[in-house]
């Protein structure tokens, strides 16, 4: 996916594969008026809005189905359990993953990276070993790996990004060493864009019998995400930013190691058999899934889940791309605008700066005209330290936005202008 800056906006949008106001019409959150203007929404980074079918699918459950799962002998016990456990199958093709155990539900990236971490982690990471990230995590693939690095006295090393933002892929394999014991590194960049070719990274870091951890919370709903293709070891993404509810994630993890590992947390549902002498741990995937979990959180996630297989993933990054581009296009043209994040490769975000104005003030104005967007660090500090700033604006694209929208951004900025002239 990649974004050529280019100010069209008439190219004709095939209704047959992708009619924007039908999908606009699955968002009733997008019909409303914010102080008085039609919201536009382009904060999708931070979390996306949920269509009908999402909606309707968490009430029809708690009208007609809630019960707790993998205990009950009665109806609605085995009718939620059903429900359940068909999600972990939606999210196995989402994801195409080889077998559905190696799906764990989790309550977001920021969960199932420190399940990693703190599971996979322990039992591997010695004193001197090292963990490799780059220097555009979010900071939830950072902090859960210098929590471990001080338990266990290893090293957090960081691979460096380019003027543009994207990652120095020669000298991310210099710092691949005998030491190295695990990478983590983000497909998608939340406060620049970048796509990382993961799948050379992969390659890598395999030649040296070095496991992945991919972040892909930004990733997910925008590219075509195969983990078999992509040969990762572990892979994390959160609902809410794909259209489902808040609460619930996913982390993919390779059978083999998740086997291996111990349990995250302790309670019910993952054991086997509980005695003071000798407490026998569940199977996959339950052995990673202590305690009742958020039940109508998955059954959200499916159907956000298959409400984008029925638009098709492909489909998506098309139209969005195009939208994002001319956004590109038509934001940069702005005097004063710096883009923050300028990589080849790259999805949804747009992230700015605007002459000497605080970010802060650009989101309050943008505010005031029903746009929504967002500013400060993005929880990704090390980026902007990298760029010599301490925040950013930052607009981030959905699949139900349009070239409409970045043209409202458009007259917003320069609001913001005629505000500081
Ligand atoms: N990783 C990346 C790349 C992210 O963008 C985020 C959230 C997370 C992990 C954490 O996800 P969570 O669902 O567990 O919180 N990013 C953002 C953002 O850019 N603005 O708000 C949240």
């Amino acid at each position: 996916m990649s974004i050529a800056a280019k100010p069209v906006s008439s190219s004709p949008m095939s209704k047959d594969r992708f009619d924007i106001e039908r999908v606009r019409a699955d968002f009733p959150i997008l019909q409303q008026k914010v102080r008085g203007k039609p919201l536009v929404y382009l904060d999708n980074a931070a979390t996306s809005q949920k269509p009908r079918a999402v909606i309707e699918a968490i009430s029809r459950y708690y009208e007609g189905t809630n019960a707790n799962i993998h205990r009950g002998v009665h109806f609605l016990s085995e009718h939620a359990t059903e429900e359940y456990e068909a999600v972990r199958g939606i999210a196995q093709r989402f994801l195409n993953a080889a077998e559905s155990r190696e799906i764990i539900f989790v309550r977001g990236t920021t969960e199932g990276i420190n399940l990693v971490a703190q599971s996979y982690g322990r039992a591997h990471i010695q004193a001197g070993d090292e963990i490799l990230v780059t220097d555009m995590e979010h900071h939830s693939n950072i902090v859960p790996w210098q929590i471990l690095c001080d338990e266990r006295g290893a090293k957090l090393r960081v691979a460096p990004i380019n003027d543009a933002g994207e990652l120095i892929l020669d000298e991310f394999e210099n710092l691949l060493g005998p030491k190295t014991k695990l990478v983590a590194v983000t497909h998608v960049s939340n406060a620049l864009g970048t796509i990382n070719p993961i799948h050379r990274i992969v390659e890598m870091a395999h030649s040296r019998n070095v496991p992945v951890l991919v972040d892909g919370a930004q990733a997910v709903p925008h590219l075509k995400v195969d983990v078999q293709a992509l040969d990762c070891d572990f892979y994390a993404f959160s609902g809410h930013k794909v259209y489902g509810p808040t609460g619930i994630g996913v982390l993919y993890g390779k059978a083999a190691l998740l086997e291996a590992m111990p349990p995250y947390q302790g309670g019910g549902d993952m054991i086997a058999s509980v005695s003071f002498e000798k407490t026998i741990y569940n199977k996959l995937p339950y052995k990673f899934e202590a305690g009742t979990p958020d039940i109508a959180g998955v059954i959200g996630l499916g159907a956000a889940l298959q409400y984008v297989n029925g638009l098709g993933i492909e489909n998506i990054g098309v139209y969005e791309n195009d939208v994002v581009a001319y956004a590109t296009a038509v934001v940069s043209a702005i005097p004063g605008v710096r883009l923050i994040g300028t990589a080849k490769e790259k999805a949804s975000v747009l992230s700015f700066v605007l002459d000497n104005i605080h970010p802060h003030d650009i989101g309050t104005i943008l505010d005031q005209e029903g746009i929504a967007i967002r500013t400060g660090h993005h929880c990704s500090q090390p980026v902007m330290k990298r760029f010599g700033i301490a925040a950013t604006a930052r607009a981030s694209f959905a699949l139900y936005n349009t070239k409409e929208e970045a043209d409202a951004l458009v007259r917003g900025i320069e609001k913001v202008r005629e505000v500081f002239a």
